[in-house]
């Protein structure tokens, strides 16, 4: 089929039906005609696949799609996201911090959390990701090894998410915890949640994610640079 002959709002209907279908093989296909028509990563993203993906949760939610289809319908959405990948993680920016991220124990879920370690690279950032089903000893070498300057915590279970405050606890017993801007994530997360786990940050979406990065590593190299001047005064 020729995507070139849809309209915009065709084609992200095209592609949302697809993706609920589990068409691997058209999905890129569409991403690459979106683009065509000047359509950026994040809105292809907001009109094509988070949308058909919002779709696929509700009926299985509701019973009317089962674990076979929606994990071919997340196959579909990760060959999309390939696509936009390179565009997502370009960046001409210097290297603005390093983030380790990592879905919690007992949780498979990752294309959100991939979105947002795509789009941080895309921000200047190292990223480390460390998959899916992560356990708190995981996350406290990677922290050793890479000395990151965020843990981004990703849960899609209800009963996962309170793992992260086994991380956070972790952390703090290992005297790990000042160090760390620690930001957390997923469907279930609320911003309350985040703060009774101790996170320092809740990331609602990649992008305010990628934002709330920032901003943290903008404070961090102020207070670095009022540090050396109190010194050297
Ligand atoms: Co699952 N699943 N799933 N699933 N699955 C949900 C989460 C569910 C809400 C579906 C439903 O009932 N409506 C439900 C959870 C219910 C609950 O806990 N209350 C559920 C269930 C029950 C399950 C199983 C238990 C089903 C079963 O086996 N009976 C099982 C659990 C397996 C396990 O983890 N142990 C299971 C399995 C699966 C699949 C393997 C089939 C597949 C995952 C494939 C994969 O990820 N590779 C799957 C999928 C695809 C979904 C839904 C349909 C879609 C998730 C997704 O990818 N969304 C999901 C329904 C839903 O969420 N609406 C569902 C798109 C993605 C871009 O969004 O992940 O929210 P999201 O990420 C966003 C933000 O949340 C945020 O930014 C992202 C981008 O904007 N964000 C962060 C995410 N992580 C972040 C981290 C941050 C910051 C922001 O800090 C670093």
């Amino acid at each position: 089929m020729s995507y070139t002959e849809l309209d915009l709002e065709e084609l992200y209907l095209q592609m949302q039906d697809d993706l609920y279908d589990g068409v691997k093989e058209e999905i890129p296909i569409q991403v690459r005609a979106a683009l065509e028509q000047g359509q950026t990563p994040q809105q292809i993203l907001d009109g094509g696949l988070v949308a058909g993906m919002d779709i696929v949760g509700v009926d299985f939610r509701d019973g009317i799609l089962f674990v076979p289809e929606v994990l071919m319908a997340a196959n579909a959405m990760k060959a999309g996201m390939e696509i936009l990948r390179p565009l997502l993680t370009e960046t001409g920016a210097e290297r603005v911090g390093t983030a380790v991220i990592g879905t919690v124990k007992g949780d498979i879920h990752d294309i959100g959390k991939n979105l947002v370690g795509m789009m941080l690279e895309g921000a200047g950032f190292e990223v480390i990701n460390l998959g899916i089903n992560v356990d708190a000893d995981k996350f406290i070498a990677a922290i050793n090894e890479y000395k990151p300057d965020i843990i981004g915590m990703s849960a899609l279970l209800t009963t996962t998410m309170p793992y992260m405050k086994v991380v956070v606890d972790t952390l703090g017993e290992e005297g790990l915890r000042d160090q760390i801007y620690i930001m957390v994530g997923g469907a279930p997360v609320t911003e309350n949640f985040a703060r009774e786990v101790g996170a320092d940050a809740y990331g609602r979406d990649a992008a305010v994610s990628v934002e709330i990065a920032k901003r943290y590593m903008a404070r961090k190299h102020k207070q670095a640079r009022d540090d050396k001047a109190a010194k050297a005064a």
